[in-house]
């Protein structure tokens, strides 16, 4: 299988814990490293057409997307995680493909960092798991 991964680059320090979740998680499930197509994006709300780009390619078997927008830290949360979240949600019905939401909307950094490899494990590797099985569900259903 062949994965796409769009990283958000605000918040980096969390991105960057995500994002090597991700991947950690496809290498171990058997995934070669040249099936992993990382872009980055400037920020939570490029996430929909960084996916969509990758998706126009016809490439991958899915597409995750990877950000953080912090509650406590800015009045834009409403507005990107309502963007994104509906973003994410047409191209999943748009190109009938699994684009995956990565997205962490916690409180604070500290939620953050909890689960990016924290107490909360990594929601990067969950991330690459959902890909994986809606991947193979939609290899089962069309084949
Ligand atoms: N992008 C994020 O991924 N996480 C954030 O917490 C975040 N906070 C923002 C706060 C403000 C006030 C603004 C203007 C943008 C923020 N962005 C954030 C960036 C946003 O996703 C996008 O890159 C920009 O709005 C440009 O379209």
């Amino acid at each position: 299988m062949r994965f796409g991964v769009v990283v958000s680059e605000w918040n980096t320090e969390i991105t960057e814990a995500l994002f090597e979740g991700a991947r950690n998680t496809f290498l171990k499930f058997g995934t070669a490293e040249a099936d992993i197509i990382r872009r980055d994006v400037p920020g939570s709300f490029e996430l929909t057409l960084g996916a969509q780009l990758l998706a126009e390619t016809e490439q991958f078997d899915a597409i995750i997307c990877i950000g953080v927008v912090i509650q406590g830290e800015t009045k834009h949360f409403d507005f990107i995680c309502e963007a994104v979240g509906q973003g994410i949600t047409n191209l999943n019905i748009k190109y009938n493909l699994p684009v995956i939401f990565g997205v962490l909307t916690p409180n604070t950094m500290q939620q953050a960092l909890d689960r990016a490899g924290g107490v909360h494990g990594n929601k990067g590797d969950e991330a690459a798991i959902t890909a994986i099985k809606m991947a193979a569900l939609k290899r089962e259903l069309e084949n």
